[in-house]
């Protein structure tokens, strides 16, 4: 990946950790913090007096009253900026009241994310003065829902084969043909940031190149479809969105034409880490509601927590729990620092964290027993909401090959160097110098990358294994480049365990940075947020070994997943592994009921194809729905 800021992962690929990026752990003002705290409380206030989160899920909607009281609250423009109306706080502020909300409610938290984190993102990062004079202000008070439109029927993950298309017409406007599925909020949303493919001129080349827009309902063409009805998450809204010969103004053009793409891939990375965060506080409200089930459940005249079986499981979810909130808070601090790159540290972030809400909310489940599973408790309803996230912004499954193929990238350039200094040795001695003095250090397993800050002893040994492990991925970054040259995207297999290798040592190395930093506020007597709580207090001595055992706990499962995906990449089994698959794909009978792909929108879509309501028309925008 072509860029010129640091990035902390790309680096552990070339077998280094960057203690400049990684040290210190991100922390807000003590001013935003005040902010955040007393926001939550009024926001906390509000929702639990007057939201019912069972009927939000029965009713798949949120009550339009509550919309108004919190748009009345601000909480539509906590992440745009003061001089556009919002109250302009920085990306690790808006994600904890972001984390509270979707903690509440998940449904309230994709409308939420939806509008700030993706939906008028663009418009911040690439909006000219008069498109955010026009939009931010509006979206700040929620008077309009903001949507960013970039999946197709057939482009989910393969965001770039978008098929949507826009030609420019003599006057400089477009005419933009198209569709697009499961948009957020695109029942109601008034501001909506839509992808399309557009010519563009290449090196004197005519080529297709995505475009974004900025489209408003009331544009000729333009046209919505019912909201879907879905298994999980269900307050927020989806719906299918339809543009036929829809007229856009050359002014509604979002950054310049061709460059739509990048500005996706980076209101993605914003989404991916309130997605992280979101995920986070829900891992943290599995353990809690675990934990409290397991004290007041007895069975065999004891209660739950008195059985290892159980005690293992809370201290799994816990030990999670401090590593999701540990790489959250690292990677949106990555992002307000703005001197470093965050796009695999964000994907990093979410696939991390929404693994760990999917254990969380499987475990809690299990704790809970029969009534994990019927209507009435809490448990069933978290456990369908949080199936969402490893699908959403990214699949698990495409980002972990987004990192392992980005990574690679720097050693595969790294060796191509090297290979033209050894057809030219005289000219390029330094590099031969340099590259052999990497491997003998490596070899010798010496040459710990120089850690500037200074490391509380107490997490010595986690960090020798964070180098040991580093190591470990350089060299096999480089067996894999080497063994497979330009065909590496094709081994799946391979680059998804070099990309887990990579995300374990990221969320590893935040975890540490993380306690490192509760560490030193204890010994300068500094007020700082425990695990798991978001006020600020002096630590005393027992609640450091209390961070000190889930820290331990963490860094050690951390490393066991490791070791599986390294041992893994002896990759024994593959050839196994591909000739079943074979024999799947060529002998399993088709199920006698087969399902649309929904390549035509609502004419192929099963729950597009009418009204959503009895009563309800399609199309028909509704508030929540
Ligand atoms: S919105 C839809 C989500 N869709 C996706 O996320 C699509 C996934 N696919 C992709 O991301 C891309 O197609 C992949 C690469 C990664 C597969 N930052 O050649 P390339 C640059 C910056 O790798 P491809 C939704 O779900 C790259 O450097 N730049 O491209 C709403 C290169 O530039 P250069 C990036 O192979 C849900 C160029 O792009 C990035 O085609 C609502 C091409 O790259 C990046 N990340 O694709 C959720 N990536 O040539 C609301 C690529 O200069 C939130 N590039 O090097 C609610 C949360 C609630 C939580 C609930 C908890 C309970």
């Amino acid at each position: 990946m072509a860029n010129e800021k640091p990035s902390l992962t790309r680096e552990l690929f070339h077998g280094t950790i960057d203690d400049s990026i990684l040290f210190p752990y991100p922390r807000i003002s003590d001013q935003e913090d005040r902010l955040v705290s007393e926001f939550i409380g009024r926001l906390r206030a509000y929702c639990e007096a007057n939201l019912d989160r069972e009927w939000i899920d029965e009713n798949e909607r949120i009550p339009e009253e509550a919309i108004e009281e919190l748009k009345r609250m601000g909480l539509f423009g906590i992440s745009i900026p003061k001089e556009h109306g919002g109250m302009g706080l920085s990306q690790s502020a808006y994600c904890r009241i972001f984390e509270y909300v979707t903690g509440f409610d998940p449904g309230l938290g994709i409308m939420l994310g939806v509008h700030l984190s993706i939906g008028i993102k663009g418009i911040q990062l690439a909006g000219n003065e008069a498109q955010k004079a026009l939009y931010l202000p509006k979206a700040a008070t929620g008077e309009w829902f903001a949507s960013f439109a970039l999946t197709e029927p057939e482009a989910g993950s393969d965001a770039a084969g978008i098929k949507s298309r826009a030609e420019r017409q003599d006057d400089g406007s477009w005419i933009l043909n198209g569709s697009k599925i499961w948009i957020g909020n695109g029942s109601f949303s008034e501001i909506i940031v839509a992808f399309a493919q557009t010519p563009v001129q290449r090196d004197g080349k005519t080529v297709d190149r995505v475009t974004a827009f900025i489209l408003r309902p009331g544009m000729p063409g333009f046209e919505r479809g019912p909201a879907l009805r879905k298994m999980g998450a269900r307050g927020s809204n989806q719906a299918e969105l339809y543009f036929k010969d829809v007229r856009v103004p050359a002014e509604n053009v979002l950054g310049e034409p061709g460059e739509g793409f990048k500005i996706a891939m980076r209101v993605l990375n914003s989404g991916r880490q309130g997605l992280s965060a979101g995920a986070a506080g829900g891992v943290k409200q599995c353990l809690r509601l675990a934990t409290d089930w397991a004290r007041r459940r007895e069975q065999f005249g004891q209660p739950l927590v008195s059985y290892e079986s159980i005690q293992g499981k809370l201290a799994d979810l816990a030990a999670d729990a401090f590593t999701a909130e540990s790489v959250a808070y690292f990677t949106t601090g990555l992002n307000d620092r703005g001197d470093v790159d965050y796009a695999l540290e964000s994907a990093a972030a979410k696939v991390w964290n929404s693994d760990a809400l999917d254990r969380a909310v499987d475990e809690v489940v299990q704790i809970a027993g029969g009534r994990g599973f019927v209507k009435g408790y809490p448990y069933e309803r978290m456990y369908r909401d949080a199936r969402i996230t490893r699908i959403f912004e990214g699949t698990n499954e495409v980002l972990r090959l987004f990192v392992g193929l980005s990574g690679l990238q720097g050693p595969g350039e790294a060796l191509k160097e090297v290979a033209a200094a050894l057809r030219e040795p005289v000219k390029q001695i330094g590099l031969l110098t340099d590259f052999a003095a990497g491997r003998v250090r490596l070899a010798l397993g010496g040459g710990e990358p120089a850690l500037e800050a200074e490391l509380n002893p107490r997490l010595q040994t986690h960090f020798d294994y964070l180098v040991e492990h580093t190591r470990d991925l350089r060299i096999a970054a480089e067996r894999a480049l080497r063994r497979h040259g330009k065909k590496i995207p094709e081994r799946q297999f391979i680059v998804t365990r070099l990309g887990d290798m990579a995300i374990e040592l990221y969320v590893r190395a935040a975890t540490l940075s993380h306690t490192q930093a509760l560490l030193q506020a204890r010994a300068a007597g500094a007020t700082v947020a425990p695990p798991f709580t978001s006020t600020r207090q002096p630590l005393d001595d027992d609640s450091v070994q209390r961070i000190l055992r889930l820290c331990d706990l963490a860094c050690m499962r951390s490393g066991l997943r490791f070791r599986a995906a390294r041992e893994a990449l002896n990759g024994s089994r593959d050839d196994l592994v591909r000739a079943v698959a074979a024999d799947v794909i060529a002998q399993t009978d088709a199920p006698t009921d087969t399902h649309p792909m929904g390549e035509q929108g609502r004419a192929a879509h099963p729950t597009a194809a009418g009204p959503a309501r009895p009563g309800e028309t399609a199309g028909e925008p509704r508030m929540g729905m």
